[in-house]
Parts: C-alpha cells; structure tokens; sequence
C-alpha cells in the first residue's frame, strides 16, 4: 500500500492510495453494498457506469448470511460479486451493535443472536479478522464497539479502553492471516477506529494510543450516532490533527453532501453513506438546487431530467414525470434510476471536491456548493 498526500488546501488532502485492487483518488465517498449488493437492483456494471471507486460490505451480514466460509472456497468476495476495484468491509463491530438483541460484551468479544433467525453468535476481533480474511477485501476495519451517544463518560473510557486491547488483537490476528500461503488477499490492509464519543480527552488520548500502533489507515468512529453535526465537526477539529497527515482518514457512515463538504475541510478523506442509495428507493433525489421528492404531484407532468445537465443514466433518459410514475407504480425501474442518479451526484461531488482541492479553490466551492443546496425548490 502506498498513500501519497498530492497537495493540500488547508486542512482538506487530496491523495492517492495505491492498493492491489487499483488506485483510490482521495477524497473519495465508497458505495455501501451491505450484503455485497447494493440496494435497489444496482449491478456491479452499474457501479463503475457511474464512477464508483470503492465498494463496500459488511462482516456481519455475509457472516451469517451466506457465509464468509463459502464466499471464500468461492475464490472471495471480488469474484464471488464480480467487482475488481477496491472493497472495504466493516468489521462487525457497528452492525452488532445496532442489529442484535441480548447482547453481552466480555473482554474476549461479543455474544448476540443473528438477526436472521436468532441463532447464538460469538464475533470477537480474531473472528471479524478471520471473516474479512475470508473475504478478501482490500481494506480490513478493526473490530470496535460503537458506544451509545448517550452514554457517561465512565462507561466510554472503559468501552474506548476494550476497543484499544481489541485493535492490538486485530492487529496481531491480520498480520499472522496475512502470512498464510492460502489466504486469499496477502496484502489485506487494516485500518484503526478511533472512538471516545464527544469528550475530547477521551478522543484525543485515544487517537495518540492508535497513531502509535502503525496502522494502515484510521477511522474516526462513533459519530453520526445521535450527537449534532456541530459537536461531530468540533469531534473532527480536535480528533484529526491527533491522526498521521500521511495515513488516510476514514470517517465512519457520513453523511449529508453538506457533512461531507465539511468533514473534507477537516482533513477526512473517506466517506461512506446509506443516504443516496436509501433517499433513491424512497424518490428522494439529490440535487445542486437541493432534494426533490419525485412523489410530489407537481412532478407529474414534468418532462425534464431529475437534474439539467447530469450525466448518469437516470437523467440521460427519463423524465421526472415518468420516474415518478414508476415510483407510484411500485416498479423496481423507478427505485433503481433515483438510486444510479444520488450515487452519481455523490460520486461527481467527491471529482468536484477532488478538482477544487487541486486548485487550491476549495472555501470557495464549499461555499457556493452548500449556497445552492440550500436554496431548496422544496
Ligand atoms: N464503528 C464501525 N462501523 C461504523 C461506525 C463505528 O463507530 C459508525 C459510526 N457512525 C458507522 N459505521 N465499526
Ligand atoms: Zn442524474
């Protein structure tokens, strides 16, 4: 792996990560496909139709359905979905936290029961290592625990001190898979998660402890639970001058265009979102003028494209009159072009940013880009 800062704008990098499944441009927004699928019939052909650059899955779901020990005898996640760019997996870890009942958190791991048929679950870090070794994804997240916003301090620096043993164990488990002759992925990289909810000691002293540990690259977890976007950027003023400029910095299920506008200028440069892909399935679609919702009767006869301009294959061509026909119809066309339509706006987002950073013109594309989505036409 080879990460390389290209210049900077004040705090937002562009870079370029080099992995074995092609170069990353940073900053970048990966495409969530939970289940190696992204939702709303979007086919992997799709995927690198609207400049997808990375994909990314779950631990958790393909564990317990269809298994991370199949995929693997299937030659690994890549040739299992057909997809040779750059995957990321979440270790489990979230998905846990926020999918199971009757949990019990020990030092060793976690106990739960699936959420599919409630069988009895054990994931501790060697087995969220094994899994995404199984896998084959490019790039590993270590196993943490998402602790509730609504948490005390007390029970944070405990769960943040647990997370910290747990990434040594995570560390150690990746290094002695990746040595392994048969391991599908050799070269598997494996990323950090910096938490400690929005007590700053508690972030900082914990991001101090991880830059320590060498690790691939580091993401700030635990935002975006329940705390505002204020105290999510001050988390990221004060957490990311703690993280090495020369590593990646990944933050964890964000967020809004104007989330990711702001993130990129604290110095974040991956990103990933159920947003686009959940907003296309409800006829929420992403604009420059900000969001429509294609079910409103004032769609019905309008023969223009979602967005004037826009290159993806909703908007090349269909009408917003006969997408929002769809949509009323229950046609599975009709969920599938808004979601091609919001990953496109993402991903053009993430070249623009990308351009902007480049050109040492990033405040002022910040600005007239959050200008013209706040001018909502709703
Ligand atoms: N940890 C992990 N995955 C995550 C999060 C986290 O804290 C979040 C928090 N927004 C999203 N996904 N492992
Ligand atoms: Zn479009």
């Amino acid at each position: 792996m080879e990460y390389k800062v290209i210049t900077k704008d004040g705090r937002a990098k562009r870079a370029e990560m080099k992995t074995v499944h092609g170069t990353i441009q940073t900053p970048v927004f990966m495409n969530v496909g939970t289940v190696g699928a992204i939702k709303g019939a979007v086919s992997t052909d799709d995927l690198r139709q609207i400049g997808t650059q990375v994909e990314l899955s779950n631990t958790y779901h393909l564990h317990v359905r269809t298994g991370d020990k199949l995929i693997r005898e299937f030659g690994g996640l890549h040739r299992f979905m057909n997809w040779d760019r750059p995957i990321l997996t979440d270790s489990g870890g979230f998905q846990v936290f926020s999918l199971t009942s009757l949990r019990k958190i020990k030092e060793e791991g976690v106990y739960f029961n699936s959420h599919i048929d409630g069988r009895k679950i054990f994931m501790g870090p060697e087995e969220s290592m094994q899994i995404q070794s199984n896998l084959g994804s490019t790039i590993a997240m270590a196993f943490d625990e998402c602790p509730p916003s609504h948490a005390d301090e007390q029970y944070i620096r405990n769960s943040v001190e647990r997370t910290t043993r747990w990434l040594a164990r995570c560390k150690e488990e990746m290094d002695r898979l990746n040595a392994l002759p048969d391991t599908i992925n050799r070269e598997q990289l494996l990323f950090g998660i910096n938490q400690g909810g929005v007590v700053d000691s508690i972030r900082t002293w914990h991001a101090d402890v991880i830059r320590e540990m060498d690790l691939d690259g580091y993401a700030v977890g635990g935002l975006a639970v329940g705390e505002s976007h204020e105290e999510m950027y001050h988390v990221l003023d004060v957490t990311v001058p703690h993280l090495p400029e020369e590593k990646p910095v990944y933050l964890m299920g964000v967020g809004t265009p104007a989330n990711i506008l702001e993130a990129v200028d604290r110095g974040v440069d991956f990103f990933d979102c159920v947003y686009p892909s959940r907003n296309g399935r409800h006829g929420h679609v992403y604009t420059n003028h900000g969001k429509l919702n294609l079910f409103n009767r004032k769609y019905e006869l309008d023969a223009r494209p979602i967005e004037e301009g826009c290159g993806c294959p909703a908007c090349r061509s269909y009408s917003r009159a006969y997408i929002r026909h769809l949509l009323k119809a229950k046609e599975m066309l009709g969920m599938r072009l808004c979601t091609l339509h919001n990953l496109y706006f993402y991903n053009t987002m993430m070249e623009e940013i990308r351009d902007a950073i480049e050109e040492h013109r990033y405040a002022d594309y910040k600005m007239r880009k959050l200008a013209g989505m706040e001018g909502s036409q709703e």
